[in-house]
């Protein structure tokens, strides 16, 4: 079976309760084809997740930022995986670059994360990706792969992930990676799977790309067989999901 495309919108730390709904009803407007052929997630802030829920038109869902590496309890300003779960939220992104960077989340800590939000029935967006300078060294895939290990040594069923491709020098900058970069590394990526994991989560896990992803780029880039569909920060905010799924679908 083919591999369902893969909308995201990661509305990161951005809206007030006005702007959200707003949103919520332009994408609800949109002229989207059936979830089984799209599959459609917004990520708005946490404390926008039970609203963005309910507006939301069923067919979509919703995915928090971040949780918790483990059971809550006495860990101030986290969310635990538990408590999506308790809100119905489906999904969580984990591992994004502004995390890691910003953060200090290591690659371990990621994995431990994402084993974590999977054990407790989360749907997990599991973001790698590379550094200009590590770019520029050659050391992309060294770079993507060394991140994808840290998740495969924590986890056995990769049913439930989705790898997002996000390299660091495409973000929030409109530098959006060519079409071919971003196919040369989901392609890769796809070789190490099969390597490393197997051929048949090689074969079925979307690979996704994210990175200044936009309506006047996403046709190009969801062209590459291998891109899955997107992650997409920025333009998820002006709306561009009620325009981009009818580029590329
Ligand atoms: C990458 C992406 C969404 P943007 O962070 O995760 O954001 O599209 O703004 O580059």
């Amino acid at each position: 079976m083919g591999r369902k495309f893969f909308v995201g919108g990661n509305w990161k730390c951005n809206g007030t309760i006005e702007e959200v709904k707003k949103i919520v009803e332009t994408l609800n407007a949109g002229q989207v084809p059936s979830p089984d052929v799209v599959e459609v997630v917004v990520s708005p802030p946490f404390v926008f997740l039970p609203i963005v829920k309910s507006l939301l038109r069923p067919e979509f869902h919703v995915a928090a930022q971040n949780c918790w590496v483990k059971k809550g309890g006495a860990f101030t300003g986290e969310v635990s995986a538990e408590m999506l779960v308790n809100l119905d939220i489906p999904w969580v992104i984990l591992g994004h670059s502004e995390r890691r960077a910003l953060l200090g989340e290591s690659n371990e800590f990621v994995g431990d994360k994402v084993a974590y939000a999977l054990s407790k029935g989360l749907k997990v967006i599991a973001c790698i990706g590379e550094t200009l300078e590590q770019r520029e060294a050659g050391s992309t895939m060294d770079v993507v792969a060394t991140q994808t290990k840290a998740i495969a040594e924590r986890i056995s069923d990769w049913s439930n992930v989705v790898l997002a491709y996000e390299p660091v020098w495409p973000i929030g900058t409109g530098k959006v990676a060519t079409p071919a970069q971003a196919q040369e590394v989901h392609v890769e990526l796809r070789k190490w799977l099969h390597a490393n994991v197997s051929p048949e989560v090689a074969a079925s896990i979307r690979i996704i790309y994210g990175g200044s992803v936009s309506g006047a780029n996403c046709n190009e880039l969801a062209a590459n067989p291998d891109v899955d569909g997107f992650l997409v920060g920025g333009a998820s905010l002006k709306v561009m999901m009620s325009t981009i799924p009818l580029g590329v679908w």
